[in-house]
């Protein structure tokens, strides 16, 4: 036993909120490219395991890039294949490199892995990854590796052979205002997001996130991913939004543009397929630094996890004392 006084302390502490967990940290694609490469002679043949360099945030003891969520790159080179196997990891993939004769195979629905696609392995779903192309494909792995770690829930199980036994390909793939469909999307293809993304960019949009939108299970109108939200937001030229914090952790990847973003008093800059982590808790506000060119990210957050418990927190204070949904960042066409 121990006493309660003896940890008051560490509970006085938090008058006002935690600290943010981890630092905020940019991850350049400039660095982390060539490292890959190099990876190829490190590990020649992946087998059930991953060409994937994970992303360790120096103010995490356990690594990681927010204190939730994991996220690193990974090749695969031509002909090769990433063994089938499943984990109670739930897992995205945001493709950098891809090309339609790449793909991954989720419970048996092919899905292939063109630019900036979206493509979701729920937890416990048997995935394997092929590359048919004559190039190397290189895509962001986004896990809830850190979370489930910390439940103790984590159970992996290799398939016993490379690939699993693939179905028909395309019905994995989103719909919008998906009608009867049987079950959630696997695959939300770029040409999908980027054609809603210019449709909406005249649009108001967030003043905490510019033009932003929720890539939602449309027959639930919930997350991506019980554990894991996905965003993409639009920084039209020269916008630079107010700054607000939450208590869910996010990563970004920088599709295109150049920019920064300012977290707490350390300023991130980024450029192209640039990675960064923003700490729960921590004020942070996006700019836009081109006066002529739109920026693009897309990131995947915690909220669900804060939502699901009632935990969910943000200051400016606009949703607090509602039990619904946040009113920031504001899904469009939900509101
Ligand atoms: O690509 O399937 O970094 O299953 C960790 C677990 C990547 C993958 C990771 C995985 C994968």
């Amino acid at each position: 036993m121990r006493g309660q006084w003896k940890a008051d302390e560490l509970l006085v502490q938090t008058i006002g909120g935690p600290k943010p967990a981890g630092s905020p940290y940019v991850w350049k694609w400039s660095a982390v490219h060539p490292l890959l490469l190099e990876a190829c002679n490190v590990l020649p043949e992946s087998f059930t395991a991953r060409r994937h360099l994970g992303f360790m945030n120096p103010g995490l003891e356990r690594g990681g890039a927010t204190h939730t969520i994991r996220m690193g790159l990974q090749m695969v080179r031509p002909g090769e294949i990433a063994w089938a196997h499943r984990h109670t990891i739930a897992a995205l993939r945001f493709v950098v490199a891809g090309s339609k004769q790449a793909y991954t195979v989720v419970d048996g629905e092919v899905c292939p892995m063109e630019n900036y696609d979206l493509i979701l392995t729920p937890q416990w779903s048997w995935h394997d990854h092929h590359n048919k192309s004559g190039e190397n494909i290189i895509w962001l792995d986004v896990l809830d590796a850190s979370l489930i770690a910390a439940l103790n829930a984590t159970f992996y199980e290799p398939y016993g052979e490379k690939r699993q036994q693939a179905k028909r390909s395309g019905e994995g793939d989103y719909v919008p205002e998906q009608a009867g469909a049987r079950q959630p999307p696997l695959r939300y293809p770029w040409s999908e997001t980027e054609k809603l993304l210019q449709k909406m960019a005249h649009l108001e949009g967030s003043a905490y996130d510019g033009l932003s939108l929720e890539y939602v299970n449309p027959m639930t109108g919930g997350p991506a991913l019980p554990t894991l939200g996905c965003w993409v937001q639009m920084l039209r030229p020269g916008e630079s939004t107010q700054a607000h914090r939450h208590i869910s952790s996010a990563v970004y990847f920088v599709v295109r543009g150049e920019g920064e973003t300012v977290v707490g008093d350390e300023r991130l800059e980024w450029n192209r397929h640039d990675s960064f982590a923003v700490p729960n808790w921590s004020w942070h506000r996006h700019i836009n630094r081109s006066k002529t060119d739109a920026a693009i990210l897309f990131s995947v957050n915690d909220t669900p996890v804060f939502q699901a418990l009632g935990l969910y927190r943000e200051e400016p204070e606009n949703s607090l004392q509602q039990a619904a949904a946040p009113l920031t960042p504001t899904p469009l066409g939900r509101k």
